[in-house]
């Protein structure tokens, strides 16, 4: 059992505390020496989330390397999208590509049923992962949003615009719907099984957010993170799970987040500098909003922006130190140990 005393859980229980906790989006990943070390034995990336113990070592490489106060999964959003059939490959250099993207209304009637039990090699990690923490280290498990998969399904690829999938959504309403229901429904069974396995805490990435005008982002994203933060609070095996929606740059009012998403915490994009924390205290907590950027420039540099972070939130009750985004392959490690020890200074 994980200790409810520990830092992290403190801070989503809303506590005002001296030192945040402190974990990292992409915390396992190929800024590491570690990791790269074992990426290179795997051609597809999808491959190596699908070995639990690789997945296992993986996620503990950033909790021994900075001692932080929570261990994320290690695994993929789109996990749900290949066990749909729709065949999702890593490319170098090139992020995901789908063999079979969603092209047409027909495309979404064809879909595969998702079948939860066709993802137990995540569950798998999560349980070995789990055992291999100490009790005060939170382990917190994923999904994408409905949206965010919806997204890379139709576009098939990564994009800037993701321009076919706007006009897919425009085309086809109804059946737009009727995929984002479905996906709802697979995240709320995938993460079922991920919390039965052992996961702690829930995180949502609702990374494609921001391509939604405000109307668009309240019927495709919103409402579907509003189903499953319900159904998830609504299921004996979920409700006490702490979650946390990480919802990049939406184009909808601090209040509609604060209140529409059913979170217990928001984690803040790093462009998300005038998010109102009035509207937010004693709702949700708060976590990141430091641009990873920063990681990329000098040492004083790094100090002067993280203090500024830390001013920032020092009397928000619940706050819990991360970037606004995921930290890029170029960032040094180093920097990442120096941060950490600038947070636990302050
Ligand atoms: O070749 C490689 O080594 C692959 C790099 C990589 C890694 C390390 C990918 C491919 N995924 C991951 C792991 C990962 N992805 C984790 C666990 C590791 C950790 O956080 O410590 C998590 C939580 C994710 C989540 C994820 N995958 C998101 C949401 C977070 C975000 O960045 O907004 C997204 C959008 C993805 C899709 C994805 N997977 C991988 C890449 C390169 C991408 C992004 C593609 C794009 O730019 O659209």
């Amino acid at each position: 059992m994980t200790n409810s005393n520990s830092l992290f859980f403190r801070a989503l229980n809303k506590e005002r505390l001296k030192t945040p906790p402190i974990w990292y989006m992409r915390q396992a990943g190929r800024y590491m020496p570690e990791y790269r070390a074992v990426r290179k034995k795997f051609n597809n990336f999808l491959d190596m989330c699908k070995n639990p113990d690789v997945c296992c070592e993986l996620a503990l490489q950033p909790i021994n390397a900075f001692n932080l106060d929570a261990a994320i999964l290690f695994s993929d959003i789109l996990t749900i999208p290949d066990a749909l059939g729709l065949g999702v490959n890593f490319v170098e250099n090139e992020g995901p590509v789908f063999k079979n993207p969603i092209n047409n209304s027909k495309d979404i009637d064809n879909l595969d049923l998702f079948d939860p039990d066709e993802l137990q090699y995540v569950y798998q990690a999560v349980t070995n992962i789990k055992n291999s923490l100490s009790d005060n280290i939170p382990l917190i498990g994923f999904s994408g949003s409905p949206w965010t998969l919806a997204a890379y399904s139709i576009e098939g690829k990564s994009s800037k615009d993701f321009k076919k999938t706007l006009n897919f959504i425009n085309k086809n309403n109804d059946k737009s719907h009727t995929f984002l229901n479905a996906l709802t429904d697979a995240c709320f069974l995938y993460l079922r099984e991920q919390v039965k396995a052992g996961a702690d805490v829930i995180q949502i990435f609702d990374s494609w957010a921001n391509i939604l005008d405000e109307n668009r982002f309240n019927e495709f994203s919103m409402q579907y993170i509003n189903k499953l933060t319900y159904a998830l609070k609504n299921d004996k095996v979920t409700s006490k799970t702490p979650i946390i929606l990480f919802s990049r740059d939406p184009k909808c009012s601090n209040q509609t987040l604060v209140k529409n998403s059913g979170a217990d915490c928001l984690s803040l994009y790093w462009d998300m500098k005038d998010f109102d924390l009035n509207i937010a205290r004693n709702k949700v907590s708060l976590q990141g909003n430091l641009d990873p950027r920063i990681l990329l420039e000098p040492k004083d540099k790094i100090k002067y922006q993280t203090h500024k972070i830390l001013d920032k939130f020092k009397d928000y009750p619940g706050y819990i130190f991360n970037l606004g985004h995921g930290i890029t392959p170029d960032i040094n490690p180093d920097n990442i140990k120096y941060l950490t020890e600038v947070v636990r200074e302050y």
